[in-house]
């Protein structure tokens, strides 16, 4: 009976003890890092994912020839007899976009759906004799493929009498807002445009009135204005970014309306990244007389936008007819095309890697491996948490050949803030490349042409805390010539 009792006990404290080992070893797992605020929110991290997103300007000026309509415009001209926004969707499939964004009323105040609160809208038109709606037509079909919508609402509204009169017109303004976030379901990001003519009338905007209903109605839905609140605008309409692009700002330090802080700021405390706006075409709608940008132009914007830590908001007018140019659509497929050669193989992917140090050991899930493999976002290279150290990272092409490049893309794990203020980037020694800010994507796309070499070294100079690197690419860029660009 002793016996027994003393080898329950003795089995128990084995067990305990085994507990015990089982639970200090699982506290050996190494953990992610702290992240270094702000932090994107869920909504932005998805955005920023899309790249590339499309902009659909569409109204009375598509047939008028003009670019900002007087208010004065009959709703009789709005006749677009083959509209199909099936069509409209398709293209953007093409181009590989999952988010597109009408202007259901730009400053000319006709709205593209029936508005109850004014006349001045498609229910005056003749097209579908008063009983059309673009916008739902719009949101059917994104919503039919798997597309998400996006509604641009413009402040400016030329045609209305409200305008300039501050209480009447919010309250216009936040009535067709309540519509057009009511009656059609999800939509994702909705467009405060700043513009406004030197001789509108003066008058106040009731912005957090407008951003707090936005969000009271839509959930997954990102606001876009010169100053956020959640994606701002770049500084320009031609797609390019400033070569430092911080996704961290003060919102402070922005009004809309007053242009915009092109760089962001290191030092910010806000999450607020910035997209670029551009038009395929010359103008943002539809002329006769204009063709799209060739497809050198929107591969160097491209560069310049989501190389940049951007997204590129893509333009592409519908016609008077109501469908997409067929030259447009095929300027859609070769720049998809284009991106895709480029970018679907990573010519690092049969390399060895090898970094200054490693969070957690060889073992602790942070090496720097993770670069290669098909997650951009939340496997990374983590260093370990030294602030003396120096940070840097390598790729060695393992066979005789080595590496044919002419683009380097470095991404940072911006799930735990942005990071990277300086980097270099060296082949074989050389310096090729170097930059500032990296976030979400940075793309070098090479001065001097292609490189060939065993190793690229990229050294992070500066950082606001160790880096951390989510994703590294050589790629090669057959439509990049730099003699002749
Ligand atoms: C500008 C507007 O004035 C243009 O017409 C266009 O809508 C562009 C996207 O924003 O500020």
């Amino acid at each position: 009976m002793i016996m027994t009792k003393l080898l329950c006990f003795l089995l128990t404290i084995t067990l305990f003890q085994l507990l015990e080992f089982a639970i200090s070893r699982r506290e050996q797992v190494t953990t992610p890092p702290l992240p270094v605020l702000p932090l994107p929110s869920y909504t932005q991290l998805k955005w920023q994912q899309r790249e590339i997103i499309m902009f659909f300007h569409f109204g009375v000026n598509t047939f008028t020839d003009s670019e900002w309509g007087t208010g004065k415009e009959n709703p009789a001209i709005f006749n677009p007899i083959g509209l199909d926004a099936n069509q409209w969707i398709s293209a953007a499939m093409d181009a590989g976009v999952s988010l597109v964004i009408l202007t259901a009323k730009h400053h000319d105040g006709f709205c593209l759906w029936p508005s109850k609160y004014t006349d001045h809208s498609v229910k005056l038109s003749p097209w579908k004799n008063g009983h059309g709606d673009v916008v739902k037509e719009f949101v059917n079909a994104a919503k039919a493929r798997g597309v998400d919508a996006g509604l641009y609402l413009s402040p400016w509204d030329r045609h209305d009498p409200r305008y300039g009169h501050d209480l009447e017109y919010n309250e216009y303004y936040l009535a067709q807002m309540q519509e057009l976030l009511t009656r059609y379901g999800n939509v994702r990001e909705i467009w405060f445009d700043g513009a406004k003519g030197p001789n509108a009338p003066n008058m106040s905007y009731y912005f957090t009135e407008w951003f707090a209903m936005v969000k009271e109605l839509q959930s997954s839905i990102n606001i876009f204005s010169d100053a956020g609140p959640d994606v701002r605008w770049v500084g320009n309409e031609n797609g390019t970014a400033g070569s430092t692009c911080w996704s961290t700002i003060n919102r402070t330090s922005l009004s809309i309306g007053n242009g915009s802080i092109v760089e962001g700021d290191p030092k910010g405390t806000d999450w607020l990244p910035a997209e670029c706006d551009v038009s395929i075409r010359p103008g943002w709608f539809w002329h006769k007389s204009q063709s799209p940008k060739r497809l050198s132009k929107l591969l160097k914007i491209y560069y310049n936008s989501v190389g940049r830590n951007c997204v590129m908001l893509l333009n592409v007018p519908p016609n008077s007819t109501g469908l997409i140019s067929e030259i447009d659509i095929q300027r859609l497929r070769e720049f998809r095309k284009a991106i895709d050669t480029i970018f679907s193989a990573n010519l690092a992917d049969k390399c060895t890697t090898k970094a200054s140090s490693v969070r957690g050991g060889k073992d602790g899930g942070f090496g720097p491996e993770n670069v290669l493999d098909s997650d951009h976002l939340w496997t990374y290279w983590a260093p370990r948490d030294n602030k003396n150290d120096d940070y840097w990272i390598e790729i060695k092409a393992e066979d005789q050949e080595g590496l044919k490049f002419n683009v380097i893309r470095i991404q940072e794990a911006i799930g735990l803030g942005q990071r990277i203020k300086e980097h270099e980037v060296y082949v074989d020694g050389k310096l090729v490349a170097k930059g500032s800010t990296v976030g979400y994507k940075k793309l070098h796309r090479l001065e001097y042409g292609v490189v060939h070499g065993h190793f690229v070294k990229i050294i992070i100079t500066k950082s606001r805390a160790p880096p951390l690197i989510s994703s590294i690419g050589l790629h090669f860029d057959p439509y990049w010539h730099p003699n002749n660009e």
